[in-house]
């Protein structure tokens, strides 16, 4: 048997100290929607997440709740788990820093390095920010608006307060990899996307790289640097060092290293670019093992135009938004609304906007219209077409088109552009609809009337089968309504060859995307 193309996809891994909101919902569910989609486009996916529980950011959330590290991070690991379960999130393994198998990878990794010369002993001094777990040259940093307060007065261009360190410190031999880097991404140009991002990161490696502190001693939460038991391997190190564990590294001879490394796209958002595409791809060149193919930055979602923070209030918890909205309603607006890559902002009215009008109205009448006449109309079956006419044939075809289309799409992470891909058809079905006006066609021209529902049904056999990775409840419902079986499902199963059978019964229909009627519906249309 030929061996199946095969799909790594990976999120980060998220911090413990919090708990899930949109952000990680918001990675994880794009994840998610490429996982779906190249299953179903035949390819053997590997789909991994999971929690970064070491360095000095979790430990003072650990230490400020009054319990011990490991507990801790149990408890909060679990929360991030849980979101799978309501997302309804894929992911085929659940990564956890503090695991046995992680640390033997980080160790062997270290290891590797340390052989080949890239780690160095040597003193750190300089400036430390615990909330971006990352160093920061002087340079770079500001006053804080506020004066000096409690701490340093100093802030990182994110903002986040840093404190002065000084402490023994490995490091690693960055700065010999700035030319290597600089051909990678010449070599890769689909590296880093968006492109914004990737001129960012040139010109961020142009700029010149300092060897980068790679150990730390003034804390202990952390994987022991081997040979060295007063280290603890810096944060950064240890975390991305995940995506490998994930597949079994240090075993890197058959397995599912062999099978699946390197990983064809790490997802992760705006702010931790660097990390991914700067010290990641100069660890694994430097240790001889090779780069991932694809770093994707996605932007930040702000909350009824309010940067979102704790401080501030008002964070959303994507849990809630499923309790209020229904699932498939949250994962298909956050992957329409915005262009994926830029920045969001998430408001209410926007929300019911969309579930009201693309869902309620376009989808989800259009289903309910077809289906209901061919429940009336047609006894309850799939009806028999007679000679196809060019405004059928046009229909069809623009069907049989999507997944060249939205595959095209998906293929550079551009999830809003396979969804407005797919309402293209949403569309010319309802136009197409009210043109032929089957209602009219019933006493006079039934042989008509039937055609024109089987090209209907046939188009919306096309929408539920494409549109199973963005809203697989629902699309799973329409796909049942049309009786189509669990097998075939899959991409392969579009186009003509798996055509709907005229005959087959139908369940009776039921409506797929209920309008938004909360008492708040009127203020957001
Ligand atoms: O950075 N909108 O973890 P994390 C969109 N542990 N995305 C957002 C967001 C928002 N408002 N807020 C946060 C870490 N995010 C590291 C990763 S990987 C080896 C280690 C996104 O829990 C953010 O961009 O702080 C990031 O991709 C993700 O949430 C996890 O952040």
């Amino acid at each position: 048997m030929p061996v199946r193309k095969r799909f790594y996809v990976t999120t980060p891994i998220y911090y413990v100290n919090d708990v899930p909101h949109i952000g990680h919902a918001y990675t994880t569910l794009a994840c998610d929607v490429l996982a779906r989609f190249k299953r179903l486009d035949g390819y053997d996916v590997k789909f991994l997440t999971g929690t970064d529980e070491h360095g000095q950011k979790v430990e003072k959330s650990a230490r400020q709740s009054g319990m011990e590290p490991g507990a801790f991070t149990d408890r909060m690991s679990q929360n991030f788990r849980d979101l799978s379960g309501s997302m309804q999130f894929t992911n085929d393994d659940f990564v956890r820093t503090t695991e046995e198998r992680h640390i033997r990878a980080c160790q062997a990794l270290w290891t590797r390095l340390k052989e080949r010369d890239q780690i160095y002993l040597g003193t750190y001094a300089g400036w430390y920010a615990v909330r971006d777990e990352a160093f920061y040259a002087e340079s770079e940093l500001t006053d804080a608006p506020g004066g000096k307060g409690e701490g340093t007065g100093k802030i990182a261009p994110t903002g986040a307060e840093v404190e002065w360190v000084e402490e023994p410190s490995y490091f690693f031999r960055l700065s010999a990899w700035q030319e290597p880097l600089l051909r990678f991404y010449e070599d890769n140009p689909g590296f880093i996307l968006p492109r914004t991002r990737r001129n960012e990161v040139i010109a961020f490696v142009k700029g010149g790289l300092r060897d980068l502190s790679v150990s730390r001693t003034s804390f202990t939460w952390g994987v022991p640097v081997p040979g060295d038991a007063d280290h603890i391997m810096y944060v950064w190190l240890d975390a991305l060092t995940n995506y490998i564990t994930a597949v079994g590294y240090p075993q890197t001879e058959g397995g599912e290293y062999a099978a699946y490394w390197p990983a064809d796209l790490h997802m992760v958002g705006k702010d931790i670019v660097r990390f991914h595409a700067v010290f990641w791809p100069a660890f694994l060149m430097a240790a001889d093992l090779e780069p991932p193919k694809r770093v994707f930055a996605h932007g930040w979602w702000t909350n009824e135009g309010q940067k979102i923070s704790k401080s501030l209030g008002n964070i959303i918890d994507p849990v809630a938004l499923v309790e209020r909205y229904g699932l498939d309603p949250v994962r298909y607006f956050l992957l329409r609304e915005v262009p994926f890559g830029s920045d969001g902002d998430f408001s209410h009215r926007a929300m019911v906007g969309r579930l009201n009008g693309d869902l309620a109205n376009d989808l989800g009448n259009l289903a309910q219209r077809v289906l209901s006449m061919v429940n009336r109309n047609c006894g309850g079956a799939v009806p028999a077409p007679g000679a196809l006419a060019g405004e059928d044939e046009a229909l069809l075809a623009a069907a049989h088109g999507l997944l060249a289309g939205m595959r095209a799409s998906v293929d550079q992470q551009a999830f809003h552009e396979a969804l407005e891909t797919m309402w293209t058809v949403v569309r010319a079905a309802n136009g197409y609809i009210d043109r032929q006006a089957p209602w009219t066609l019933r006493k006079n021209e039934p042989e008509r009337m039937n055609t024109v529902l089987y090209v209907l049904t046939e188009a919306i056999r096309h929408l539920a089968v494409l549109g199973q990775p963005f809203m697989p409840g629902s699309c799973g419902r329409m796909l049942d309504q049309l009786a189509v079986p669990e097998d075939a499902r899959t991409f392969a199963c579009l186009g003509p060859g798996h055509a709907l059978k005229p005959g087959t019964a139908l369940p009776k229909p039921e409506g797929i995307f209920p309008r938004y009627a909360g008492a708040d519906a009127e203020a957001a249309s």
